[in-house]
């Protein structure tokens, strides 16, 4: 019965020894462990000998039951680490790697430029401030030296909104930001130094070179002794800073009602640098600004008084500068949301 016992153990460990998965070690306890097997029928047995070996036998026979179990547990510990190692290097997870990148968000190229030319003159001292998109047509028109019926409506092809019976006023989209200077100069005394950015709307069919929404910055300055002078000095920094030192600039005379005299600042066209092609109407310019000094008549108006005070105004369009700097050649595809075309920028 002990040679029974030894073969018993050596058997066992050696099933035990090819079990490779936790599952396998159940069966293994049944069939080495279990009731019916061959261990349990020896201690079974015990019963039916005699004392002295009854005691030895038993001791035996509970010592590789003992050693076993004991088998068993170590070989459980051991599978369930393995088992552990073998999942963790499969789900392992390097954080070295670089990450899933999160696709970054940017500024609308309108918006890029608007910021642009707010920082150039604000770094000159200009303040910036924003009106209303829809006015009246006082502010819009009447106080700006063009009253009702005046040729000059029609270079403003305007959206009108509707009429308030009680005051006579007709209320409509702004054609430029200049309502906002209006209103700024009734309520403070100069010296004023501002620029309004903002949306303008006019009636118009679209096109390449026309929206009838689009973006215009537009700047005054009123204090005493304010010239042309200084009016040209602030626009060609402008324009330098915009442009580089390097492009020339050229300023000539224009007309606007609200300005006298008025002037019409151009640059260097950046494709043919002046001799002429498709982009400058062969003209070697790119119109970038109207201006002048702000007409006695605007002054008087808002309670200014023109013998004491003078002072420049300007107005631009805004999109029209990434469209010559990027040779982009519809302004409808500012507006038309298309990602191809303002992940570019
Ligand atoms: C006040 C007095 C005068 C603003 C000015 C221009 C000339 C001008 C155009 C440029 C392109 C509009 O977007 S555009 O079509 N603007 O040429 N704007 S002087 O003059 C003012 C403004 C406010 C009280």
């Amino acid at each position: 019965m002990l040679k029974q016992l030894e073969e018993l153990q050596l058997e066992a460990l050696n099933e035990l020894g090819q079990v490779s998965e936790l599952k396998g070690l159940e069966s293994w306890r049944v069939r080495c462990l279990g009731k019916r097997s061959k261990l349990t029928q020896v201690l079974r047995s015990l019963a039916s000998l005699p004392l002295e070996e009854r005691k030895k036998i038993g001791a035996l026979a509970n010592g590789t039951k003992v050693s076993l179990e004991s088998s068993l547990a170590e070989k459980k510990k051991f599978l369930e680490e393995d088992h552990l190692a073998s999942f963790l290097s499969r789900e392992r997870l390097d954080i070295t790697l670089p990450g899933q990148p999160i696709p970054a968000g940017r500024l609308h190229p309108v918006t890029q430029t608007l910021e642009e030319i707010c920082s150039i003159f604000t770094s000159m001292g200009f303040q910036v401030a924003e009106g209303p998109d829809v006015e009246w047509d006082y502010y819009n028109f009447e106080a700006l030296n063009i009253p009702p019926q005046h040729p000059a409506r029609d270079m403003f092809a305007t959206l009108w909104i509707d009429y308030e019976e009680t005051t006579g006023q007709a209320r409509l989209l702004r054609t430029h930001t200049s309502p906002m200077q209006i209103r700024v100069m009734e309520k403070e005394r100069p010296p004023i130094r501002m620029i309004v950015p903002g949306r303008v709307y006019r009636y118009e069919a679209t096109d390449a070179t026309h929206e009838s929404m689009f973006y215009q910055v537009e700047g005054l300055a009123i204090d005493m002794n304010i010239t042309l002078a200084d009016l040209k000095g602030i626009l060609f920094e402008f324009c330098h800073c915009l442009f580089g030192e390097e492009r020339k600039v050229r300023f000539r005379c224009d007309y606007f009602p609200f300005v006298e005299p008025g002037a019409e600042i151009a640059i260097e066209c950046s494709s043919c640098h002046g001799a002429g092609c498709r982009l400058c109407s062969y003209s070697g310019w790119l119109e970038i600004l109207g201006a002048g000094m702000v007409h006695p008549d605007v002054l008087r108006r808002v309670d200014i008084d023109p013998e004491v005070y003078s002072g420049f105004a300007f107005g631009m369009g805004v999109e029209r500068i990434p469209m010559l700097r990027y040779g982009i050649d519809d302004i409808r595809l500012f507006y038309s949301n298309d990602l191809r075309f303002l992940k570019q920028f």
